[in-house]
């Protein structure tokens, strides 16, 4: 690398004594087919990759976010698309000016430089618009951020509790749960066995029906930990003795993998999140099977902890 600077520099060296306009020229035509070609790559990428994106877990290659599924997901893509869009038209903008001002301004072209200093108008103007981009900016973010922290009333309430490190989940007695179960991360060979991604399969997973608006409140045992899962488009801290809470609903029934998104320790990042998806009569019959399974592995572990 440094070799190959040098070797630019001693080509670049002679010709600073040359037509140093021509060589500006050559570096600003050099450094435009570059972005230029930089950009086509961007979108070429970026729009397959939309298709590359997973629904409910990330796929290789995936460049963006992955397939939303629920209203907040969706407005939370859009939002993040468009500020993209903002951000690159106003880089492509600050580019230009310094490409002019390069090749009009410098001291061949321009020898004579003018003296002004202040114009009222442009001084307003470079106040103004970036102001108003913001406030254009603000709005939309404002109207997701309300979508988000503000709750609907629930059909379904349940409790995600960050362990170090394992997620548990409680079922609300009210509405026909009143268990509660661990869930820990699947060997990578029990995952391929249950044809299910690795790092991201559970034992147990959180069950939940389809077009019911899910509440889930999140709370940390131990350490700050994380609930986080992307195609719905939620990211609470599990706080220790905070109650934090958070929404969703969605139509699309199947998988949903999420992982502990705070840093909470050596196995932070085994700790993952499988939502399941199913329509709201194998919810009920689940529900039963569930209640039974849970309720007797508490019987075990209370025989096991009266024997020792
Ligand atoms: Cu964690």
């Amino acid at each position: 690398m440094i070799a190959a600077l040098g070797l630019l520099g001693m080509r670049r060296l002679p010709r600073l004594d040359g037509d140093l306009s021509i060589m500006t020229r050559s570096i600003i035509g050099a450094a435009l087919s570059k972005f230029g070609a930089a950009l086509a790559v961007l979108f070429t990428v970026g729009f397959a990759s939309a298709a590359l994106a997973g629904t409910g877990q990330p796929s290789p290659w995936q460049m963006n976010m992955q397939v939303p599924v629920t209203e907040s997901a969706e407005f939370l893509g859009a939002m993040h698309n468009g500020v993209n869009i903002v951000i690159a038209l106003i880089s492509a903008f600050v580019l230009l000016l310094l490409i002019i001002v390069v090749v009009r301004f410098n001291e061949k072209a321009n020898p004579v430089p003018s003296k002004t200093t202040h114009h009222t108008g442009l001084e307003i103007a470079w106040t103004l618009i970036p102001a108003l981009i913001l406030v254009g900016i603000a709005i939309p973010s404002f109207r997701l951020l309300t979508m988000q922290v503000q709750l609907p009333k629930a059909d379904i309430t349940v409790k995600a509790v960050g362990h170090q490190w394992y997620w548990s989940y409680e079922y609300p007695e009210d509405q026909g749960g009143g268990f509660t179960f661990d869930s820990y991360m699947l060997s990578r060979e029990d995952a391929a066995k249950a044809n299910q991604p690795a790092l991201l399969a559970v034992d147990n997973e959180l069950v939940l029906p389809a077009g019911k608006t899910v509440v889930v409140q999140v709370v940390g045992a131990d350490v700050i930990h994380n609930f986080a899962v992307p195609s719905f488009g939620i990211r609470m801290d599990a706080v220790p003795g905070r109650l934090n809470q958070t929404w969703f609903k969605t139509d699309r029934e199947g998988m949903y993998y999420g992982q502990c998104s705070r840093l909470c320790g050596a196995n932070h990042a085994y700790m993952p999140i499988a939502v399941r998806i199913v329509s709201p009569d194998a919810y009920a019959s689940w529900l039963t099977e569930a209640k039974k399974k849970f309720a007797s592995l508490d019987q075990q572990n209370l025989a096991i902890a009266s024997n020792e």
